[in-house]
């Protein structure tokens, strides 16, 4: 990747779910070193620290939606914050849990609209993430984002969508915990979906590929959205809603390397990770290397033909 302007924005979303600890994900992907992976690659790096939850109201004692309004606050200062940063460089928000991404990809949308180019969104995850608050039986808005960003009815006080991701843009990987709400509004759809057993089957890089080649065919933007539970447990513990049957590191690695390559990667989240569960900072590290990938790493250079 030619040397670009990596902006860290901070996003300790902690309100898309009941178990506490992904506000301190942030920081702990500082101290991973991720800033100074990014600047041995040859990028520039600015950490604009922490944002902060745009001015909300209490929730409704009886709101079925866990910590609403909260989640609705962050929505719109993250938004806002994608929408300006994608006019200065590359920007990877470090989470917080999943509901940021209501946030990231909204702002984002917006940039690519005004741009007069078509937004994809790779959505690496053991889950969807496509319930709408009134259909979450768990009341958890980090499973909500994608039908946020694709336009759902169902986000009442939310910011409006003006430019929802269309959903043969989106493409699903490591799927292995889909409700059955999910799965019945998803079947409804044309997002992309490829689940483990895909995967086991005939190889990480098929699907992505074939989605990679969608994008360069229509000169689309592309946002990245990692969840830690992408990867298998053993591997990154560091997580509230591990599922077995995960992808391995070096599937993992492969996708970044694959959306480096690919030249088309114009922004990323880091999500789920909770350091409360972490085990001497390994998942953390783990996702810091992933980025680093995503981002021009490599063991071997292909075209030189030499080890770095
Ligand atoms: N994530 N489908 C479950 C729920 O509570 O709605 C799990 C959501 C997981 C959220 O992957 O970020
Ligand atoms: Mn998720
Ligand atoms: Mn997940
Ligand atoms: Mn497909």
């Amino acid at each position: 990747m030619t040397p670009t302007t990596c902006l860290l924005i901070g996003a300790p979303v902690d309100s898309g779910k009941r178990r506490r600890g992904c506000l301190m994900g942030p920081d702990a992907y500082r101290t991973a070193g991720l800033a100074e992976s990014l600047s041995d690659l040859g990028h520039a790096v600015v950490d604009l620290g922490n944002c902060a939850p745009a001015p909300h109201d209490q929730d409704h004692p009886n709101s079925p939606a866990y910590a609403l309004n909260e989640t609705i606050g962050w929505t719109a200062a993250l938004s806002d914050a994608a929408e300006t940063a994608m006019t200065r460089g590359f920007p990877l928000f470090l989470g917080g849990d999943h509901s940021l991404s209501a946030g990231s990809v909204r702002g984002v949308a917006n940039h690519a609209a005004r741009e007069g180019r078509p937004l994809f969104v790779l959505w690496l995850d053991a889950h969807t993430d496509f319930h709408t608050p009134k259909s979450s039986a768990s009341g958890n808005l980090h499973g909500t984002p994608v039908a946020y960003f694709a336009g759902r009815d169902g986000f009442d006080g939310f910011p409006t969508v003006e430019n929802p991701v269309p959903e043969e843009n989106i493409c699903m990987i490591g799927l292995r915990s889909v409700d059955a709400a999910e799965h019945e509004a998803l079947a409804a759809t044309r997002i992309h979906c490829h689940d483990m057993r895909e995967i086991d089957e005939h190889g990480i890089a098929k699907p992505l590929n074939a989605f990679l080649a969608k994008v360069a065919a229509a000169n689309g933007l592309l946002h990245v959205s990692l969840d830690v539970d992408f990867l298998d447990p053993s591997v990154a513990p560091a997580v509230g809603t591990t599922v077995p049957g995960g992808a391995t590191v070096r599937e993992a690695h492969l996708v970044m390397e694959l959306l480096h390559d690919s030249g088309l990667l114009t922004s990323m989240d880091l999500v789920e990770l909770n350091p409360f569960l972490d085990e001497r900072g390994r998942t953390a590290k783990l996702m810091v290397d992933l980025a680093a990938s995503a981002l021009g790493r490599r063991v071997f250079d292909r075209t030189t033909r030499s080890f770095s």
